[in-house]
């Protein structure tokens, strides 16, 4: 009986998990059309697989039970039988069939990157995350957000609990419109990261010296996280990912809150070196050293 008892704590771990927002068993569905599309070809080639399983278990455990010796049963002494080789060669094969045709049309889909409304690239560093909006000319580093940083210092004696998505923040997110196919190029300036977001469906590793790229088209505004995925040193596990989706009002907003930011840091900039320029005391000290 303690069988029993292991598959009922199994199947109550299961339905726990299920009821966590954050934890499920099954593959996410995400918020892109590829991710739903490979959630399907994942379920699809799920069943397939319980059919055959069942098919074959089925005719096993029955001939096992009906054909024992006990029961008196001879075996068969027949061989090759050609009609049913080729059964079992063409079953297979359209069985392969109809998961290499779905799945090799979802994968077309989701290399193709071109028509994409934007460019983004993201390049991985040791250990943050740069993005360059390659049309806006946004540019900016993201890396884990301070109250998570605190937290996991040796000794910090900060309940990781009590921090907000502990680990999965960043200071400065990824914001990204909604309904926009955007191609995402993916480098690294050091070693081998990859760039992760569950909820769109697919990850790509981010090489020095390579550009690969990806793309996603978010159909709802939201806040998706990932991790790098590729153990690239000391703290990879502290260089999350966080993409925000915007609808492309709050989007242009946000880029005109940026472009201005630019602006005013270079105004800023040009006003020091004006000062410098004219100012007797330091063009005296200049001329000195
Ligand atoms: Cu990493």
């Amino acid at each position: 009986m303690k069988i029993i008892r292991v598959l009922l704590a199994v199947i109550g771990l299961a339905l726990g998990a299920n009821a966590q927002a954050n934890y499920a068993l099954n593959l996410p569905v995400g918020v892109t059309e590829t991710s739903r599309e490979i959630h399907d070809l994942h379920m699809l080639i799920l069943w397939i697989c319980v059919g055959i399983g069942v098919v074959v278990y089925g005719v096993m455990v029955y001939s096992i039970m009906h054909h024992r010796k006990s029961k008196g049963v001879t075996p068969a002494t027949f061989h090759e039988n050609t009609k049913l080789e080729i059964v079992w060669t063409i079953i297979p094969f359209l069985i392969l069939l109809s998961m290499a045709i779905p799945a090799t049309k979802v994968m077309i889909k989701t290399y193709d990157t071109s028509k994409a409304d934007m460019s983004i690239k993201v390049t991985g560093y040791q250990w943050k995350w740069r993005y360059t909006y390659l049309e806006e000319g946004i540019d900016f580093f993201s890396a884990l957000d301070a109250n998570s940083n605190r937290a996991r210092q040796l000794g910090a004696k900060i309940d990781p609990a009590s921090v907000d998505h502990y680990l999965l923040n960043v200071d400065h997110p990824l914001v990204i419109p909604v309904n926009k196919k955007i191609r995402i190029l993916i480098t690294s300036a050091d070693v081998i990261h990859s760039w992760w977001v569950p909820e769109f469906g697919w990850k790509k590793d981010a090489i020095p010296g390579f550009v690969t790229d990806g793309w996603v088209k978010v159909d709802k505004p939201g806040i998706y996280r990932g991790q790098c995925t590729e153990l690239c040193g000391r703290d990879h596990g502290f260089m999350p990912i966080v993409v925000e989706a915007k609808t492309e009002e709050q989007y242009k907003q946000w880029v005109a809150q940026q472009t201005a930011k630019k602006e005013a840091a270079a105004i800023d900039q040009g006003s020091n070196l004006a000062d410098a320029a004219v100012d007797p005391a330091q063009s005296a000290d200049v001329k000195k050293n």
